[in-house]
């Protein structure tokens, strides 16, 4: 596919998606989505063992493209929900490897939202987070109601959704939001580092582990301790498993190969 709205890029098992509408701050349009999901196919297919999404530009994601007649105000906004951005979200949480959002600017709206449905968070330190949906008169979407008081509680997450202030990166750091904030110039150095470290680790591990943190929520301890024992069971039948063993036993790096 030639892709108009985003950059993608699989090398050395990492796939690289940039947002790249820079004049619009990396708003989402139908065709952005469609680019994305596409894209996502992509790396799937082509066995990729860790996303990195970051935008082009000064910003990472303006959330919705607000000048597009599909969102106009008086139209039913549910289709965009739920053909765009819910999918989105969804396999951006059910993806069965590491997330990585390097954010290197403005998350707002749905952007913020995106960002924070991501497994890792790291932002540039210029970056800012804004829950921008109540200046336009609208709710928190794309998994934000769900997230926001997850990571930050309900006091700060109402605050932040209620005012629709900007929230720096160190502050969102220092609230738990995100993983990490760093300075402007190292966050695609990082970020690169971060995405090479986890292409080379126990993907299936990795993969299981994410999915018994986001199941959590909704399970009892009793309920967990059995899904933990269930992710052991298989794990402990992996190549990784033998491998990671051995290593640790000959005093040698391992070689994962994510099987
Ligand atoms: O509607 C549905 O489908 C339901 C789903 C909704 C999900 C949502 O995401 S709702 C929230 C939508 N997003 C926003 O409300 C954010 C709007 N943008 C802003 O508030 C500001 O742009 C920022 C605070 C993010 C950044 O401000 P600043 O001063 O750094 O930049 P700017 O000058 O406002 O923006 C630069 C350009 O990008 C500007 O265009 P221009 O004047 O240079 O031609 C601006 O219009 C454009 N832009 C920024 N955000 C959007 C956008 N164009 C279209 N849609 C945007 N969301």
């Amino acid at each position: 596919m030639n892709y108009e709205t985003i950059l993608f890029e699989a090398r050395d098992r990492v796939g690289r998606i940039t947002l790249n509408r820079p004049d619009r701050l990396n708003s989402f349009t139908v065709q952005m989505h469609r680019e994305v999901s596409h894209a996502l196919d992509e790396g799937i297919a082509g066995k990729m063992r860790v996303l990195l999404i970051t935008g082009a530009g000064r910003g990472f994601c303006a959330g919705q493209d607000l000048s597009d007649p599909a969102v106009r105000p008086g139209s039913d906004l549910k289709d965009a929900l739920e053909l765009h951005y819910n999918p989105l979200v969804r396999r951006l949480a059910s993806l069965e490897l590491p997330v990585i959002a390097a954010v290197n600017g403005v998350a707002a709206g749905a952007g913020a939202s995106i960002a924070l449905a991501c497994d890792i968070v790291i932002a540039a330190r210029g970056a800012k987070f804004i829950q921008s949906f109540a200046n336009i008169g609208l709710v928190p979407d794309s998994g934000g109601t769900w997230a926001l008081p997850r990571l930050v509680g309900q006091a700060r997450a109402l605050g932040l959704f209620f005012a629709g202030e900007p929230l720096s990166a160190e502050r969102a750091e220092a609230w738990g939001l995100i993983w990490k904030c760093v300075d402007d110039d190292k966050l695609l150095g990082e970020a690169e580092a971060l995405a090479a470290k986890f292409a080379n680790a126990p993907t299936a591990g990795l993969a299981l582990t994410k999915r018994l943190i986001r199941e959590s929520g909704a399970r009892s301890l009793p309920e967990q301790l059995d899904a933990e024992r269930d992710a052991q069971s298989a794990l402990g039948r992996t190549r990784d498993y033998q491998e990671g063993v051995a290593a640790f036993m000959e005093k040698r790096a391992p070689n994962f190969t994510g099987s």
